[in-house]
Parts: C-alpha cells; structure tokens; sequence
C-alpha cells in the first residue's frame, strides 16, 4: 500500500495481520512502513463536534435506558464486578448498571496488598479464575495470579462486553431511594447518584440536585468504610433503619468465610457483599486475599435474583 492515508475511498479495512507487526520480528519496520507512510501519515478527516456528539448522544441514551434498571451494583471493586459478571451472564434478560465513584474500576484490586502486585486467592476461588480464563501459580490450598491488575482488567473487560450491562464510573451513589408502605416497612427501590466530584463538593459549592436510577434491587460492594466506602450500610444507619458495626481486626481464615456465608440481604431490596458487609457485620478483616471479594460477588448475583424474583 503506497500512501498511508486512509481515505473514505479505500474500503479494504486496514489490516496488520500480514504484516507480522506485532511478533517483534526485525521486518517491523518494513512491516509497519507496508502499512503507514510515516512521513506522510494523516489520519481520516474529523468536525470536533462529531466526537462530541459521538460521546453524548450514547450517553445520554444510556442515561435513558438505564433510568429504569432491573438490578443496580453500587462499587465496581473485586465483589461489585464479579456479581456482575455472574448476574449479566445468567441473566440477559436483565439491564444492570454499575455505578462507580471513581473514574478507574477496581477498587483496591489493582494491587495484591501494599505494593506488591501478585494477588493471592484461596481455594475455592479458582474456579471462578477459570472460569475467567487467566493464567495462575497453583499452591495447593491457595493461587497466585501475577499481577491483580491481570485479574481485575480481565474481569472488568468482560462484564464491559456484556450487552446488558452499563457501568456509569465517575458517578457516586449518594443517597438511597426508599419505598414506605402502609405498614410502615421500608424497602429500597433504587439509588440516587451524581458525579462525584460533585458529591465531593457539597459544601462548599452551592447546591446540585442529583439524578437516579430505579431498581428492584440494589447490591452494594462499597468496600470497607471510607469516605464513600460502605455506603448504603452506613445511609440505612444513619436513618436508624440498620444497626451499624464497625469491621472487626484483622483474621484471615475467619474473615472470608464470614464475608461469603454472610452475603445476604441486609435490608428489604438491598443486598450486600464484599468488605462493606464487615461494617454490617463486624466480621474481621482478611488482608490481602481476594477469595471472598470474588465469592462474595457469586453469592450476592444468587441472593439478588431470589430478591428481583420475589
Ligand atoms: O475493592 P473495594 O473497596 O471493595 P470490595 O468489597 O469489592 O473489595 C474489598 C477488597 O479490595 C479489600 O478491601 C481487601 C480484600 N482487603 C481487605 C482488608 O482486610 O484490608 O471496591 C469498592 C468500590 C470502589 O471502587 C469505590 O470507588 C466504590 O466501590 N464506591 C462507590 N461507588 C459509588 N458510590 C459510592 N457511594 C461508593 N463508595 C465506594
């Protein structure tokens, strides 16, 4: 191919394949050069506002789509993605939406604990790292993964993937929707959200009015207290509708199997999973494993839909 312009009147799509590009082979110069004149290079012709409107008429279809969801996952941590995974695969049927405060998924699963990059997970929890397709050191009663990022890139892309799933990160859950019936009981029936740094800001920004999502069933894996960790536990304490505890010192053998068996619906319409049931439950804390988180999330997708079904 001589220029390496690529205009509206080529139609063959630009391949690499031939040209061995991406073995590392000395012909990569050659290789690249078959395909981009570098000297010459151009990309197609673009109107900044295309991109604009590229980003925003999605987004704000999917605002629309998702206005109304079947099941909400608030934290897009080890447990919030792995219930996803779970949930969007058995059940195609459903519209999920993640909502995540920060920009990046992941929570504290980019790193297997301090700095260090290997990620620990007990036995059983290599099933579902099968099931996931990534490669692993076996050590009998626990796996090692190269690296938690490998893990949580993997799973995010294929939750990301999934036609009924849309996750809104940079976007905080900051308050709770709540139904009350003649009775007198409360459930929870969707969650109230806004940008983040907007929530950050709250005081000292004059006010914004958030938006919301309605949801049958809200899941959250907010992780361990922190400024916005553990939220919906701490939000239904708050209004006194749960009592609070604070998560317990640190016990790995106890702390996972307390996390998993202990995935539940913690109030009518909201079910918990991962280290935010610590604060529910004052389990211990496990460290740096990430077992449970995954479990936690498998065990919440099977809770969810008992609830979304009833
Ligand atoms: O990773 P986390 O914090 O939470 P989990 O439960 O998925 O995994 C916990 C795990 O990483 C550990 O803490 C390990 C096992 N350590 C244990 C120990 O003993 O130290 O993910 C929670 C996600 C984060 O990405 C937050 O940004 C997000 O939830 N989040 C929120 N997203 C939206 N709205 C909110 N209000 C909110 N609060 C937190």
């Amino acid at each position: 191919m001589g220029s390496s312009t690529i205009t509206e009147t080529q139609n063959a799509p630009l391949s690499l394949q031939g040209a061995n590009i991406f073995n590392g082979d000395s012909s990569l110069a050659n290789a690249t050069n078959a395909v981009f004149d570098w000297p010459s290079f151009e990309f197609a012709p673009i109107r900044e506002s295309e991109v604009s409107r590229a980003m925003t008429s999605r987004y704000f279809k999917d605002l629309d789509k998702y206005a109304e969801s079947d099941i909400v996952i608030v934290g897009a941590g080890s447990a919030g993605l792995s219930c996803a995974y779970v949930l969007a695969t058995a059940r195609p049927d459903l519209k999920i939406a993640i909502i995540e405060a920060n920009v990046a998924v992941g929570g504290g699963c980019f790193l297997g604990g301090q700095l260090f990059s290997a990620m620990v997970l007990r036995k059983p929890a290599d099933e579902f790292i099968k099931e996931l397709g990534i490669d692993y050191d076996d050590e009998g009663n626990f796996i090692v993964i190269k690296h938690a990022a490998l893990f949580i890139t993997t799973l995010s892309s294929k939750v990301l993937a999934l036609p009924n799933v849309k996750l809104f990160n940079a976007t905080c859950v900051e308050d709770l929707i709540t139904r009350t019936a003649a009775s007198g009981d409360v459930n929870v029936a969707g969650v109230v959200t806004n940008w983040t740094l907007v929530s950050m800001h709250h005081d000292d920004q004059s006010c914004m009015d958030p938006n919301t999502i309605n949801a049958k069933v809200v899941i959250s894996c907010t992780g361990h207290d922190g400024p916005m960790g553990a939220f919906c536990v701490k939000r239904l304490a708050a209004q006194g509708l749960l009592k609070r505890n604070r998560m317990g010192c640190l016990d790995m053998n106890r702390a996972e199997d307390a996390i998993v068996r202990g995935t539940r619906e913690v109030f009518p319409g909201l079910v918990c999973a991962g280290m935010e049931l610590s604060e529910c439950d004052s389990s211990n804390r496990m460290g740096p494993t990430f077992g449970a988180m995954v479990l936690s999330g498998v065990h919440a997708a099977e809770v969810a839909l008992k609830v979304y079904e009833r």
